[in-house]
């Protein structure tokens, strides 16, 4: 058998992972043949918690589950890891400033930025999922200087899997049909689904979907209410489909897209205007292990304004969050 891969995940105790952890057990990441042993990091007050998600893993006998370590150290959790996925954040709590809510999470990803940098796989993986994302995983880049920062990426797939779902319906379409989407930007009602190049079996979606102020005026605002309208109905925030994107973020990295386009949220290099370093989401291909962003994609009246709007409120985040990082 293959040597076994190590899976750091924090925030274990929460409902995302209760989905997540089985997915990545069940072989979902890298594949049914290869062995992981999962490092799952959550808060002291919950690792009875831990403990009890545990005994259900131990309960499905998953054939490559190859041992699970609990801890609430990140420098035990992060210890050689070659993937990790950073799901546990402060929530917002009642009577919280979005000053404060950021600052509460730059702290935590200060902390977890260092810990991966002195202990981690110095080509790990890493996918930030709590929120706010985008920032949370520029923090941790920044507190990782000894990591390549394109290894530091935000999770936007969860958009990019619901816009591409309500594409499908509207287009009489199979979502799996549709590609060369992308979703630029913050993971917040900020972000853009820009469907201009994306084509289904070679047709135009713009053209299928023939509908330019449904995509305006309903898909776009849909989409990025998503979120609010799973806690409306279902009293609680998304978790399975949030862990399935995780799932599908860390699969297509590991293993290629074959030249597919997917959304990925990733730290700058200057292209499109944005600074270098702020983590935006973007189309990606990824091939070898690594991914490759979409350049020089055209803008017009309508996307710069969308695409400026959305990087607005990123750099805002990152100047409430830069008096941390000295
Ligand atoms: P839960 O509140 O169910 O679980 C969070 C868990 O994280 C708890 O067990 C908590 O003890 C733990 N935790 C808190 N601080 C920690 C720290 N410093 N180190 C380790 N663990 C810590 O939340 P859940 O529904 O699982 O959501 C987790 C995060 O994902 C939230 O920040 C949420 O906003 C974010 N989301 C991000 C999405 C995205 O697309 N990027 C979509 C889904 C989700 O809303």
């Amino acid at each position: 058998t293959k040597p076994a891969v190590r899976v750091a995940v924090t925030g274990a105790a929460g409902q995302i992972c209760y989905s997540l952890l089985f997915r990545i057990a069940n072989g979902d990441l890298y594949g049914k043949d290869q062995p992981v042993i999962l490092q799952l990091l959550d808060l002291p007050q919950a690792q009875g918690a831990v403990g009890g998600v545990v005994m259900e893993l131990e309960d499905c006998a998953f054939p490559n589950l190859a041992d699970v370590v609990i801890t609430s150290d990140p420098k035990v959790a992060f210890k050689d890891i070659d993937a990790g996925i950073l799901v546990g954040a402060r929530p917002r709590s009642k009577g919280m400033e979005r000053a404060d809510l950021l600052s509460a999470n730059a702290e935590i990803f200060k902390v977890q930025g260092a810990a991966l940098n002195e202990v981690a796989k110095r080509d790990v993986k890493v996918l930030v999922v709590g929120n706010p994302a985008n920032t949370n995983a520029y923090i941790t880049a920044k507190s990782a200087p000894d990591l390549p920062a394109r290894n530091i990426t935000a999770m936007l797939r969860l958009d990019h899997n619901r816009a591409l779902s309500q594409f499908a319906k509207k287009a009489g379409v199979l979502s799996q049909d549709i590609e060369k989407l992308a979703v630029w930007g913050n993971h917040s009602p900020t972000m853009y689904a820009d469907y201009r190049f994306a084509t289904v079996k070679g047709k135009p979606l713009p053209e299928l979907v023939g509908d330019e102020a449904w995509y305006r005026d309903t898909l776009i605002p849909t989409v990025g209410k998503r979120g609010a309208a799973i806690i409306e109905a279902r009293g609680l925030s998304s978790a399975a489909s949030a862990a399935n994107a995780a799932i599908d973020h860390m699969h297509d990295w590991i293993h290629g897209t074959n030249g597919a386009w997917v959304s990925m949220g990733v730290a700058s290099d200057g292209s499109y205007g944005v600074p270098e370093g702020i983590v935006f989401g973007v189309p990606a291909v990824c091939a070898n292990g690594d991914y490759e962003v979409v350049k020089g994609l055209p803008m017009d009246d309508f996307s710069k304004t969308k695409f400026d709007g959305t990087l607005k409120e990123l750099l805002d985040e990152r100047d409430g969050v830069s008096a941390l990082l000295g």
